[in-house]
């Protein structure tokens, strides 16, 4: 998977073939000034959907957003909830990732699809 900080995939904050539980620690292939910044995400990966998150930790819990496989991307995050945010404002999940791990397609663990 891949992070831009800019909409339509500008400006690379990282990418990662495994997970990283918190973007702004410093481990990971998500560190620092890393959370809370993209703007724009990539799947790149065949077999497993990502899941991002709203917070952190290895609980998994709280808001979160998926891309399915095979080049699943969200060009502009601004159009973009989190899947327990039902109010009508759009936008939440810009600028407000900060953890994502892989998930099998059929755990059912995506509740909302990034667009
Ligand atoms: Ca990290």
């Amino acid at each position: 998977m891949y992070a831009y900080k800019h909409a339509y995939c500008e400006t690379h904050i990282g990418n990662s073939d495994s997970w990283d539980s918190d973007w702004g620690n410093s481990s990971g292939p998500f560190q620092g000034g890393d959370t809370n910044e993209a703007s724009s995400i990539l799947n790149k990966g065949n077999s497993y959907e990502v899941q991002f998150f709203n917070g952190t930790g290895q609980d998994w819990a709280g808001g979160h957003i998926c891309l399915s496989r095979d080049e699943a991307y969200a060009s502009d995050l601004s159009n973009d909830d989190f899947h327990n945010d039902n109010d009508d404002d759009r936008g939440e999940a810009n600028d407000a990732i900060s953890s994502h791990r892989w998930v099998n397609p059929d755990s059912n663990n995506c509740d909302r699809w990034a667009t």
